[in-house]
């Protein structure tokens, strides 16, 4: 049997590196994105070990003509894509609203908001095709409950909320399962960036607790997208166990 294939971006770390490593090791081809290539090829070389095949495209999502032109690039067995996982994204900055950085307003919602949008208006219409498919959209305990100087990161998670519900409707009589993956803290870094690089700062909200591995959210996606064809996982919020809200978390 032909081995299924993913697309996943933001795969060259945290969450969408050990997703490319799950399904590698499962069984799948992949095609990897993200912005820095290096670790792009360093990443295929690890994933053909495994026995995959791995087709690298290292764009920015933000650039909806890169992105239609990456997918329009596709030849062949790389165009049946059985999953596409939009994981690009960051949160830029933790500031009141009066305070916040536009400029990290508009990368939050350019990558996490409109590159999800990109990929996906180039990626599903080949489900359509085939009329078969999977779209795993990671969101957020941020896309759940807005906190202290949370809102527009919390703002473009709620979208992606809203966004996955009204592409499972949409694509519903293509046979399309659509899915939202919402963890709570996990440990990749998603911190550093959102504390521009500052180590001390990214390490805080992990002290005294055990936070969500990559690993453990790969999990969680393989699982949703290996049930029975008829069985689709709608939404699902993975947490830390010490983790019972965006706010209430039990440190030691
Ligand atoms: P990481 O910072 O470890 O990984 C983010 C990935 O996104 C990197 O591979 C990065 O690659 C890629 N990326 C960012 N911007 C772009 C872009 N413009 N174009 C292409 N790729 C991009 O963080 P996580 O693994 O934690 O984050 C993955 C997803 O999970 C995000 O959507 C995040 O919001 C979400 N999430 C994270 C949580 C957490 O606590 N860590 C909790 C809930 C959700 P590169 O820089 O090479 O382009
Ligand atoms: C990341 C989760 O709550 O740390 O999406 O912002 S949070």
């Amino acid at each position: 049997m032909d081995k299924k294939l993913a697309f996943i971006t933001g795969a060259t770390s945290g969450i969408g590196k050990a997703t490319a490593k799950r399904f590698a090791r499962e069984g799948w081809n992949v095609i990897i994105n993200g912005r820095r290539e290096e670790r792009l090829t360093e990443l295929k070389a690890e994933l053909e070990e495994f026995g995959a095949e791995v087709l690298l495209l290292a764009f920015d999502v933000r650039d909806r003509q890169v992105v239609e032109k990456a997918v329009e690039s596709l030849h062949g067995k790389w165009r049946d894509i059985d999953l596409l996982l939009n994981n690009a994204g960051l949160a830029a900055g933790l500031e009141h609203i009066d305070e916040g950085f536009t400029d990290d307003w508009e990368r939050m919602i350019d990558t996490n908001l409109k590159g999800l949008l990109w990929l996906t208006r180039s990626v599903a219409p080949l489900m359509v095709d085939r009329n078969t498919g999977h779209i795993v959209n990671i969101g957020s305990i941020a896309g759940r409950e807005v906190y202290d100087k949370g809102n527009v990161y919390c703002a473009t998670k709620f979208a992606v909320d809203a966004l996955t519900r009204g592409m499972r409707i949409d694509l519903l009589e293509h046979g399309i399962k659509v899915t939202n993956v919402s963890p709570g803290m996990v440990e990749t870094e998603f911190s550093l960036v959102r504390f521009g690089g500052d180590g001390a700062k990214a390490a805080t909200p992990y002290r005294g607790m055990k936070p969500l591995t990559g690993e453990d959210v790969a999990d969680v996606i393989f699982y949703c997208a290996t049930l029975p064809a008829h069985v689709n996982i709608n939404d699902i919020l993975v947490m830390p166990t010490a983790q019972a809200s965006a706010t209430h978390v039990f440190r030691t």
